[in-house]
């Protein structure tokens, strides 16, 4: 190949590499720390190219994908009525059935060769700037389990990039949740969740994950936001006879604090709020409320620079402690410990 046509081919590729996206689904992919790293955008049809548009990075759990997780949350179709970009992240993994995000709070795994998903998480909202009009100010994070986990690793080391979050059946992972500034959260629980249970992990699953009870959760956010620590708590009405019903607790920050609601869903599993749920095996999923309305709700409310005043807050720490079953938990611990050598 001559020089002239070198030139021009790598122009070409260039070019294709920032060719930007209009209304519909896009796969994507980009290179993170020598991996090849993959997510799904999806633009609204009302997406103006001229206008700065707003973005939801919504990262899946354990077991599940971009698109399991598209299809779970519905949450291009609320995209599409709001006029958000919403981004679909992968995980890693040694196979597909174990994709996860390096939340925190794998400590079984974190020998191995993890990636950094907050420098991937970075690396992705520079290409989605090259792809399509970026509101810098306006985005946010939400995800389900482990994908919730990660919201929260996101709020603690990527607070200068996401405006706020939204957690979903997802505690904090990491050890020390320090957000540099105080990052808005809106944390949906359902208090039957058999997989990231209300009260923290058992004995018999730490050594695979670790994470803290809801209830600790709220507290460290209460505390890192400059909330009041008693929450304020309204019983919602129970609109859907699905045997769940929704407390929401509101720990209302003080000047230059930030906001932190929970919506504790009395007899919710590992699910998302007003999307069917394979209840045999996750649990309920409440139909009283609806979490991507409320989600964008919240988030639309609070973008990167804003002026929060007061409010209050707050929560007990609990004791914690869950219980997958043991024979699961060797099956995800073999898995993981035969691929120890594996690249994620
Ligand atoms: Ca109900």
């Amino acid at each position: 190949m001559s020089l002239l046509s070198l030139a021009m081919a790598t122009h070409l590729l260039a070019a294709l590499a920032a060719e930007p996206l209009g209304p519909g689904d896009h796969s994507c992919r980009l290179e993170s720390e020598g991996r090849t790293r993959t997510f799904l955008v999806h633009v609204p049809p009302d997406y103006d190219p001229g206008r700065p548009t707003p973005v939801v990075l919504i990262f899946h759990g354990t077991a599940m994908n971009a698109r399991m997780m598209a299809t779970l949350t519905g949450m291009s179709k609320k995209a599409d009525e709001a006029g958000f970009i919403a981004v679909y992240p992968n995980g890693t993994g040694p196979t597909k059935l174990i994709w996860t995000f390096n939340c925190g709070g794998l400590a079984e795994l974190e020998s191995m060769s993890r990636p950094d998903d907050v420098a991937f998480t970075a690396r992705l909202l520079d290409e989605l700037a090259s792809l399509v009009h970026v509101d810098s100010q306006r985005v946010f994070a939400t995800g389900l389990s482990n994908g919730g986990m990660m919201c929260y690793r996101l709020a603690a080391e990527l607070s200068d990039r996401i405006a706020a979050i939204a957690p979903v059946a997802g505690t904090i992972g990491i050890e020390n949740y320090q957000p540099k500034r105080p990052v808005p959260v809106i944390h949906f629980h359902g208090t039957s969740d058999a997989i990231i249970t209300w009260d923290g992990p058992s004995e018999t699953t730490e050594t695979i994950i670790s994470f803290k009870p809801v209830d600790e959760t709220m507290r460290l956010c209460a505390e890192a936001n400059r909330c009041r620590p008693t929450p304020v708590t309204t019983d919602l009405p129970d609109v859907v006879d699905d045997g769940t019903s929704v407390t929401r607790q509101e720990y209302r920050p003080s000047q230059a604090g930030a906001d932190v609601v929970l919506y504790k869903i009395h007899g919710g599993g590992h699910s998302w709020p007003g999307q069917a749920s394979l209840e045999r095996i996750l649990g309920r999923a409440t139909m009283d409320i609806a979490a991507n309305d409320l989600i964008w709700d919240f988030f639309q409310k609070h973008p990167l620079h804003e002026n929060v005043e007061g409010r209050s807050i707050a929560t007990r720490p609990a004791a914690s402690r869950f219980a997958l079953p043991p024979r699961v938990t060797r099956q995800i611990l073999h898995g993981y410990r035969s691929h120890s050598r594996a690249s994620f």
